[in-house]
Order: structure tokens, then sequence, then C-alpha cells
């Protein structure tokens, strides 16, 4: 797949060689990231690229439309069949745009919105000050219970009260714990507020079915589709009928020009592979690998937030261990162990060292990890943190953690990095 790569442009080439070598040897641990087939991977790289497609299928403002629209239909039909959606759009390039493309389709500038805080498991995009979404809109930020590190619906549901938003969003990007969707949807029905749900992390949980779906629930869905879904890079969005028009018209052209088309094959095929029956086997194994993690980290009495995990993440409060998450995430990721830093709630370090680590197991268990090895990961993460300052140990850790990633290489039907 690479060889023109290799005649042309032998520093590019050589970089990306060295990135594949990279993803084989380490274990990929930050929760957002996984491997994409073969198949998946082809589409990203596919003539769709050379293609601009301004508009919808049937309705473009360019000719030579006679593939893509086809291809369109196909990946919003798989996205609907998949969710049990209404009605969907998937030109959103990430999902950053589709949560903001998502608020202008429903309500005004500066009118208020309700989400998840940043240092509580929130996105950016959730309303944060430094999120456009924080300073376009009036933000209103609900938080987790400090004594028990989950969502307290009952706060949520007074503070929606209080304040009345035009739309209250559920969802997360650090938060370990199921989400009962049904109870934002009450909360906001209770203040007349419109529900979007942000499932970007979950969506492989719960087209999986291990996770409770917020289709039912929520006026609008937007996700990414290279998380557990296991896509390319992009975003999506999911609604019920009434609100299509909307959708549509903000993405484009309210929002973006041209649809990525190669991107949009590519989730055409990889909605394809989540369909297939084998996928909820993937996805249990996810939450299954995760929750033996979190029990082997707490037993070498590692602080996890909420005190274990529901889904694909675990969030590890480091304040307990005198440490904060940078120096460690730097220790492991020498050990080939990869994850990021992340606040913890009530953290009071800043976000560039704040104090704690965000970990998941969905690359992994694409490479095929077990429990067993979850075991192998907990010790090596114990042993790196006992000896920050001891440069033998940590390769010792290293070397092992590379073989054991050669016992593993991607299925065949995965791209098989070097
Ligand atoms: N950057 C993503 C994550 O890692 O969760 C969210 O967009």
């Amino acid at each position: 797949m690479l060889s023109a790569i290799e005649q042309m442009d032998s520093v590019v080439f050589d970089l990306i060689q060295q990135e594949q070598t990279r993803q084989a040897n380490s274990i990929r641990m930050i929760p957002s990231e996984n491997y994409v087939s073969k198949a998946v991977m082809q589409a990203t790289g596919s003539c769709l690229t050379n293609k601009y497609a301004e508009g919808y299928p049937g309705k473009r403002y360019y000719e030579g439309q006679q593939i893509t629209d086809q291809i369109e239909n196909l990946a919003r039909d798989r996205a609907k069949k998949l969710f049990s959606a209404e009605a969907a759009n998937v030109q959103p390039h990430s999902g950053s745009p589709a949560n903001l493309a998502t608020y202008l389709a429903l309500i005004e500038p500066g009118s208020t919105i309700m989400g998840l805080a940043l240092p509580h498991g929130g996105h950016l995009t959730h309303g944060w000050k430094v999120s456009y979404t924080g300073q376009f809109f009036n933000s209103v930020q609900y938080e987790l219970n400090p004594a028990t590190g989950r969502l307290d619906y009952d706060k949520i549901a007074d503070l929606a009260k209080q304040h009345k938003p035009k739309i209250l969003i559920s969802g997360s990007s650090a938060y370990p714990r199921a989400i009962d969707f049904s109870k934002f949807d009450e909360i906001a029905k209770s203040v007349g507020a419109y529900h979007v749900s942000d499932m970007a992390h979950i969506a492989g949980l719960v087209a999986g079915k291990v996770h409770m779906s917020p289709i039912p629930y929520a006026d609008v869905v937007t996700t990414t589709t290279h998380k557990t879904l296991r896509g390319p890079r992009g975003g999506m969005i999911l609604c019920k009928e009434e609100y299509i028009k909307a959708i549509n018209k903000s993405v484009f052209p309210g929002m973006q020009g041209g649809p990525h088309m190669h991107t949009i094959s590519a989730l055409a095929v990889a909605l394809g592979e989540a369909l297939s029956p084998n996928f909820a086997d993937y996805a249990a194994q996810i939450v299954a690998n995760a929750k033996r993690l979190a029990e082997k980290l707490m037993e070498y009495g590692f602080d996890l937030v909420s005190g274990g995990t529901d889904n694909h993440l675990i969030l590890m409060d480091l304040r307990n261990k005198g440490l904060t998450g940078k120096p460690l995430a730097k220790a492991l990721d020498r050990a080939h162990i990869v994850m990021n830093y992340n606040s913890v709630p009530g953290d009071t370090a800043g976000p560039f060292n704040p104090s704690g680590l965000r970990m998941g197991t969905p690359a992994i268990t694409t490479r095929g990890m077990k429990e067993e090895q979850m075991e192998l990961i907990a010790r090596w993460i114990n042993t790196v943190c006992d000896n920050l300052e001891n440069e033998d140990v940590i390769n010792k850790c290293g070397k092992e953690v590379q073989e054991l990633c050669a016992q593993f290489p991607l299925p065949d039907s995965f791209v098989q990095p070097q």
C-alpha cells in the first residue's frame, strides 16, 4: 500500500514506517484510539479523496456524483440501521464540528447550553470556556458528585431548573460509568430543553449493545466514528426525522463545505463491519478487559474515579500516590504503554500536568488481548509507577511489553503495523 510513497517521498515514507512500528510495538491505551481494518484503511486512501460533493445525495452543486450519491446513501442507511435512528448526516468532519453544527441547528448563539464540565469528564465542545461553544453560548456546566465520582441526576435536574438551558448535553470524554440517557431526557423535557447526546466514546459499545443507546432518548445524537466504533476519523449526527432538515442545513452550508467522500466511503465500510454479528463480541470484550484492568489496578492501591468502570475507560486519580499524571504517562510511554494525562474531578493541578491518567481498552481488544493480558498490564503500570526514576526497571518492562505485543499481531483483516 505504501510503495508509491516509498518511491516518491522517502522522508514521509520513513516517518509512516516509524509510526507503524510504534503502533505495533506498544500497548496503545488512549481510550479514543483504535486500529482500523484493512478495508477501512483502503477506502480512506481511495480515489474518493479526489471528489468534491457539496450538497447532499440528489441535490449537489457539482456534477459527477453518480457514485458519491450511492456511497453517501449507503453510509446513511447503514448508520440508521446500526443505531435504529430515524435520520442520519454522515458529513461532519469530526465530533467537534458535529456538536457545533447541532447546537446551531437547534438554538441561537447566546442561548444557554448545559453540559458536563471538562475536568469532570466532559468534552471541550460541551460548553467549556476555551471552546467556541463556551463563548458563543451561555454555558452552564454540571459536575460529578465529589463523593461518588458519578453523575448526580438530582443535582443536574436542579441546575437545569435554575438555568433553563435550551440544550442539555449528555455524554462525555472521560467518564468511566454507564450513562442513563432516559434520565437526561426526563430532565431536558422537564425544562423544555433539547436533549443532545454526544456518544463519541461509546458509539461502538452502543452498536455492540453493551451500553444503553441514547438514540431513543435524545433529540439529536452526535458521534465521532473512529473511537470504539473503529471507523475512519470522522463525525456523524443521528436524529429524529423532524430535525434532519435543520441539521443538514447547519452542517452544509452552515458549518462546512465539501464532505470528505473518502472518509464517508470508509465509514460505510466500518458501519458494515459494525453490523456484523462478531462486533458485539468485540464490544463485550472491551468492557470485560476494562473491568479486569480496573480490579487489578485497585488491588495495587490505585484510586480510580468512581471506584471502577462500566465501559471502555478508566480514570486514575494519582493524588493518593503523591503524583501527577504527566511524569507517570511519560515513564509508561518509555515502557511502550501509551495513555494520556487527564484532569480528575476536584483537580487543582493545571491541565498540562493534571492529577490523573486516562486509559482504555479498545485498541488492545482489537489486537485480541483478553483479561489475562490486563493483569500483566496492571502489573507493569504498578512497577513503572513505583520506579519512575529507575530507567533499568522501565526498560525491562518495555521489553516485556514488546514481547507481549509480538504475541498479539492484529487479525488478518486489519492493517498490520510492522
Ligand atoms: N480527543 C478526544 C478524546 O481523546 O477523547 C475527544 O475528542
